[in-house]
């Protein structure tokens, strides 16, 4: 399959004598990140205790490390909950940010690759 993440270099070349030649094909098969970090963003409004309480029901935190990510996000500005899979980091970008939408607080969480 020639679609995206997948890409052809050297495709050979037409001989316009009578010889031979050879054909050779190389393909470098791209592979998605196995790895995402899950990553909340400060913002002015959002409770610190609603953001600690966030990282312990959807990221098995204990308080005092959910306190220290807290921190971290209020002074750096951004910080890593926890490290997943493509398919678990986006599942838990959703379903934070929708409980984040339904308790009306604009905590914002996003991933990138690792
Ligand atoms: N900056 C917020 C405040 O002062 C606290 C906060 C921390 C908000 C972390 C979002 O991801 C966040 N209330």
């Amino acid at each position: 399959m020639a679609g995206p993440g997948s890409r052809r270099d050297d495709e050979g070349g037409e001989s316009t004598g009578g010889g031979t030649e050879t054909i050779t094909r190389s393909r470098t098969k791209t592979k998605a990140p196995s790895l995402y970090r899950v990553v909340l963003l400060n913002d002015d409004f959002t409770p610190m205790e609603f953001v600690i309480h966030v990282l312990q029901k959807f990221f098995q935190k204990d308080y005092t490390e959910a306190t220290r990510i807290m921190l971290q996000v209020h002074h750096q500005g951004a910080g890593v909950a926890g490290t997943f899979s493509h398919e678990i980091a986006e599942t838990k970008v959703h379903l934070v940010n929708q409980y984040s939408r339904q308790n009306k607080h604009p905590l914002k969480c996003t991933m990138d690759e690792v």
